[in-house]
């Protein structure tokens, strides 16, 4: 189990309520007309991508697709440059040009953000590529949601993983969902890390994505597998509170399930174990939610604040 000490627990659970704070922050901004485009919300998967970061080494990299705020703060990225970005401003991790779906950092490793369901995952083949080529000793951890699991880049990627022996980590969000469709509706083997065996490659855990530290630990573990023997698949069980993206109607699920399933919230799950387990009171958890949402309104004044590009910035950063 994590040997974690309780300050780095802290911090995990406080990195948890700094996104449900911003998810919810966000869509009310949308609601508002002040976020454009697309946006997916976290709200519910919380545990899976701060477990899974928070077990990346300082060499290693991450990617994810387009559902990436929460990597995005649990890779480090101040909150007021995920909503600048999110509004389109100047200030924002990607200049305001990328959005909600395309926060990127590389110099904290993280790749992005991508909008094309498994476009990334021949991008995390090609950074895992740089490890063999030139001898280094990363892995990267690459996100993808169940419903990628069925494009043709997933086999490509997967293949070539195999076959060149590279240190990624294959790590499918198995929310349940692709937009509107459940998982048994698109795949013939629900149970996804089972593919690995087509490829010749370690099928890793299924792991309980509602639980952060048994998230932490797989990946963890995970992760220390691929540097020595190449890559693995594995799979974090989890579920998305809110709708695919804004304005979903939800008519694929019933009331009831998501009821049920937020019975089980990844935060209030954490807390309790932080509470009966690590002496940590109740009054500390609401100091957290407090700091969080101050955190968020700052952000949301910083944005608000920010220029927006000017027109010249259109043919700047631009690859010819
Ligand atoms: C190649 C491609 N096809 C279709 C879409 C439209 N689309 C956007 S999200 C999505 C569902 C993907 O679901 P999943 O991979 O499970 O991720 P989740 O939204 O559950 O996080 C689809 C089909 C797209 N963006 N790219
Ligand atoms: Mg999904």
């Amino acid at each position: 189990m994590a040997d974690l000490s309780k300050d780095t627990l802290l911090d995990m659970y406080r990195n948890m309520v700094v996104i449900r704070r911003l998810e919810e922050k966000s869509a009310e901004l949308y609601q508002q007309g002040l976020i454009g485009g697309f946006l997916h919300l976290y709200i519910g998967q919380e545990a899976t991508g701060v477990g899974a970061v928070w077990a990346l080494g300082e060499d290693d990299h991450v990617i994810t697709a387009y559902r990436d705020h929460g990597i995005a703060v649990s890779i480090g990225i101040e909150p007021k440059y995920i909503l600048a970005e999110m509004m389109g401003k100047t200030t924002g991790v990607s200049k305001g040009k990328g959005g909600s779906m395309h926060l990127a950092d590389k110099d904290k490793h993280f790749w992005g953000g991508y909008a094309i369901v498994g476009g990334h995952l021949p991008l995390a083949t090609g950074l895992a590529l740089r490890a063999r080529y030139k001898d280094e000793n990363f892995a990267v951890l690459c996100l993808m949601g169940d419903g990628s699991t069925n494009i043709g880049y997933f086999h490509e990627s997967l293949n070539m993983s195999a076959v060149w022996d590279l240190p990624v980590v294959w790590m499918i969000e198995n929310n349940q969902y692709g937009m509107g469709t459940a998982v048994d509706r698109a795949s013939g083997e629900t149970e996804l890390v089972k593919r690995a065996v087509g490829y010749g490659m370690k099928e890793g855990p299924r792991v309980d994505g509602m639980d952060v530290l048994a998230v932490y630990d797989a990946t963890k573990e995970a992760l220390e597998y691929a540097k020595k023997n190449g890559p693995i698949l594995m799979e974090s069980l989890t579920y998305r509170f809110v709708g695919h993206s804004m304005g979903d109607p939800e008519r694929y699920r019933t009331k009831e399930e998501v009821h049920e399933y937020q019975e089980g919230d990844p935060i209030r799950i954490f807390g309790d174990k932080l509470i009966g387990e690590h002496k940590v009171t109740q009054e500390q958890l609401d100091v957290f939610d407090r700091e969080a949402r101050d955190l968020i309104n700052e952000a949301v004044e910083f944005a608000t604040n920010s220029p927006n590009p000017e027109f010249d910035d259109l043919f700047v950063d631009i690859y010819s």
